[in-house]
């Protein structure tokens, strides 16, 4: 196998899922529980914020609860032991990677602890409720929003995974549906740059038929096998 030297990996909720992070699409997931149109598009926030905001202060508060697994933990080691080029996006607004040691990672879908404030479009770290209206800590406005990306609003640093995708010589799915774009559009988009993919889910996503290999099971087991068996090739 030619050696690898940059890759890029894609996570999902199901990577947090055996830390007790609801899923979205799975029975009994958030998607059940609530609306998708009322609780994650900025048309449900003009709408009813008090609901939107007490969804995201229900799930930071479960977040708080947490802990990494062992998925998590395996690729913080591989961040810090890989000696190519890493770059880790995720589509989860927790907090379980960097908490699992890893020190660089883009969150595509913005962050459970961070507020926008809609006023000065300042962001700042947030570990409190919001449905009270607390005022923005920089311009004391009481505007906050979950720092989070709705359907309909831009995905965050997509020049820079569009670039570290063309540049990739392996591409990693974990634990995603590839229901949502554009993260469900990345395989395609590494393909055709001539990378090897990798897809590692408990079940085959949307797009499984275009990674050159999926891998069925529990995160926290595919994972650390996974990154043993790239630090020691
Ligand atoms: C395990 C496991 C275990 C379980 N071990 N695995 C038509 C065509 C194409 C696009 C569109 C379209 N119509 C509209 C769009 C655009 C829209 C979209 O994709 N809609 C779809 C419904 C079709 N997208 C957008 O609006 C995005 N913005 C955008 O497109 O801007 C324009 C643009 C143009 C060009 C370039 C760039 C941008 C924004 C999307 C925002 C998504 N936001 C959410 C909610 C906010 C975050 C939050 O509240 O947490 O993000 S939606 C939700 O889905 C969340 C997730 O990040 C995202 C993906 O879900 P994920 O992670 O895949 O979770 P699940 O539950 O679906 O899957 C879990 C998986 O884990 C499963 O496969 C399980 O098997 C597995 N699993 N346990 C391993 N133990």
């Amino acid at each position: 196998m030619a050696e690898i030297k940059r890759i890029v990996i894609l996570t999902g909720a199901g990577i947090s899922a055996e830390s007790g992070i609801d899923t979205f699409r799975a029975a009994g997931g958030l998607w059940e529980q609530h609306r998708i149109e009322d609780v994650a598009t900025p048309e449900g926030f003009a709408r009813n914020p008090d609901l939107v905001l007490g969804f995201y202060d229900m799930r930071r508060a479960a977040l708080a609860r947490a802990e990494p697994n062992p998925a998590h933990i395996a690729l913080a080691r591989l961040e810090r032991e890989f000696a190519g080029e890493l770059l880790l996006v995720t589509q989860n607004v927790d907090d379980l990677h960097e908490r699992g040691g890893a020190a660089r990672v883009l969150h595509m879908h913005g962050e459970l602890r961070s507020a926008l404030c809609t006023s000065c479009e300042t962001r700042s770290r947030w570990d409190a409720a919001m449905q009270e209206r607390p005022p923005c800590p920089v311009c004391r406005a009481p505007t906050l929003r979950p720092d989070i990306v709705w359907f309909g609003e831009m995905p965050y640093q997509m020049g820079r995974i569009y670039q570290a995708l063309e540049a990739c010589d392996l591409f990693v799915s974990i634990g995603t549906s590839g229901a949502v774009y554009p993260a469900a559009g990345f395989v395609a988009e590494a393909r055709s740059s001539g990378a090897r993919t990798l897809e590692l889910n408990l079940e085959p996503s949307e797009g499984s038929r275009l990674f050159d290999e999926t891998r069925l099971g529990p995160a926290s087991v595919l994972v650390p096998e996974w990154v043993d068996a790239v630090l020691n090739t």
